[in-house]
C-alpha cells in the first residue's frame, strides 16, 4: 500500500517521484492517546487502540514543484497558512531528510512540494482530521519524493506529523505500540476476531475547539495530579481491550471503552488550569447512552475525544435505532454512522 512506483516525473531528481495521491479515513480511539512522554519526537506517554473508520476520508496529492521556494498548498480548497502550513512544512522536510538520507544526497537538494488536501466531512464533524490527513500525507509526500517504506515505517512516519494518524495507516482495529524511539513507537494492524462494530457519531457542537489537543495534551501532562494514574491505568486497559476484542466480547470492549474515555477526561480535568470539553449537550448525549442501554434494550457505549461530541460504539444491527434515537433528542443535528474502514493507501 506504500508502493512508490510514480512515474510522471516533475523535473525532480529523485527516482520514480513527481507526484502521488493518498487517501486515509479518521480513527477513533477505543482506549485513548493521552500525553506523550517526548514532544518532539512524538513519543506518547502510554499505548492505544483505535477503530479506522469507513467514512469523511482524506485526499491528499504531493506534487514537487521545482519553481517553488517553499512549500504550498490547499486545505479544502482555500490556501493553507498559519500554524497549518508550518505543521506541512515541518513534516515535509522531515520526509525530505529522510528521502535525502536513502538516496545519499542533501534534503537542500530536493525541491518544495504543493499539497492539496480535501477531508471528505461535513464540516466541523468533529472527527479527528489530522489523524487521516497527516496518514494521507505521509502516503502522498513519500510517493512523490519516491521514499520507499513498509507499512510499520509509514507509520512511524505518521506519528511525527500527528499521534493518532500513526493509527490511520492501517484499516479496522488497530494497536499503537508506543516503542521506546521513532521506528519503535509504530502502530500494527489488530488480527481479525470477527467482532464488528458500529460507530454513531453525534455532532453536537461543530465549532472549533478552544484548546487544541496538542496543547491540551501536554498542560495534562505539566499540571493533572490524576496524570501519573492515567499513564499506569492504559497498558492493562490495552490488554483487557485486545482480550474481549480476541474474543468478540462486544459487551466488554464497550464498557471498557465507555470507561476510559472518562477516565481520560476525568485526567483533562484535574489539569491547572482544567480542560473541559463537555457541554450540557455532551451529558444529554451520555444520558441517552444510559437510558439506551439500560431502559431501551440497545446496548450501546459512550465515547469523547478532544471535544464535546459524543460518539456512540453499537452493533452494527443497533446503529439505526442509536441513530434514530439521536436525531429525535437533538433534532437538527448531523448525525454519521460507520463501519470498520480500510487502512491508508495509494490511488495514483
Ligand atoms: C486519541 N486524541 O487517542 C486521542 C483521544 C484526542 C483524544 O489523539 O499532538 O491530534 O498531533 O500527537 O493525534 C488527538 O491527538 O495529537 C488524539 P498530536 P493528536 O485519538
Amino acid at each position: 500500500m506504500t508502493g512508490t512506483g510514480t512515474t510522471d516525473a516533475n523535473g525532480a531528481d529523485v527516482n520514480g517521484a513527481g507526484a502521488c495521491t493518498a487517501v486515509a479515513h479518521p480513527n477513533i480511539a477505543l482506549v485513548k492517546y493521552w500525553g506523550k512522554r517526548d514532544a518532539a519526537r512524538q513519543l506518547p506517554a502510554t499505548g492505544s487502540l483505535s477503530l479506522t473508520l469507513g467514512i469523511a476520508p482524506t485526499t491528499t496529492t504531493v506534487e514537487l514543484d521545482p519553481a517553488a521556494d517553499a512549500d504550498y498548498g490547499t486545505l479544502n480548497g482555500a490556501e493553507m497558512a498559519g500554524k497549518d502550513l508550518d505543521r506541512v512544512r515541518r513534516f515535509l522536510d522531515l520526509v525530505r531528510e529522510r528521502t535525502a538520507a536513502a538516496c545519499g544526497t542533501t534534503a537542500d537538494g530536493l525541491p518544495k512540494a504543493r499539497v492539496t488536501s480535501v477531508n471528505e466531512i461535513p464540516t466541523g464533524a468533529g472527527l479527528a482530521s489530522s489523524a487521516s490527513g497527516f496518514a494521507a500525507l505521509t502516503l502522498a509526500a513519500a510517493g512523490g519524493y519516491g521514499l520507499e517504506l513498509d507499512d510499520a515505517q509509514a507509520s512511524a512516519l505518521a506519528r511525527r506529523g500527528s499521534g493518532s494518524a500513526c493509527r490511520s495507516i492501517f484499516g479496522g482495529l488497530v494497536e499503537w505500540l508506543p516503542g521506546d524511539d521513532d521506528a519503535s513507537s509504530h502502530a500494527v494492524a489488530l488480527p481479525d476476531s470477527g467482532l464488528e462494530l458500529a460507530l454513531v457519531v453525534a455532532v453536537l457542537s461543530p465549532g472549533r475547539k478552544k484548546i487544541d489537543s496538542r496543547a491540551a495534551m501536554a498542560r495534562t501532562v505539566e499540571t493533572s495530579p490524576y496524570f501519573p494514574a492515567w499513564k499506569e491505568l492504559v497498558p492493562g486497559d490495552i490488554a483487557r481491550m485486545k482480550e474481549a476484542i480476541a474474543a468478540a466480547d462486544f459487551t466488554a470492549v464497550g464498557e471498557l471503552a465507555e470507561a476510559n474515555a472518562m477516565r481520560m477526561h476525568a485526567s483533562m480535568l484535574g489539569a491547572f488550569p482544567p480542560v473541559r470539553y463537555w457541554t450540557p449537550d455532551s451529558v444529554r448525549a451520555l444520558d441517552l447512552v444510559v437510558t439506551l442501554r439500560e431502559e431501551r434494550g440497545v446496548e450501546c457505549y459512550a465515547t469523547m475525544d478532544a471535544g464535546p461530541n459524543v460518539k456512540i460504539l453499537c452493533r452494527p444491527a443497533d446503529a439505526p435505532a442509536v441513530e434514530a434515537a439521536f436525531r429525535e433528542e437533538f433534532p437538527g443535528i448531523d448525525v454519521l454512522v460507520s463501519g470498520h474502514g480500510p487502512g491508508a493507501r495509494v490511488v495514483r
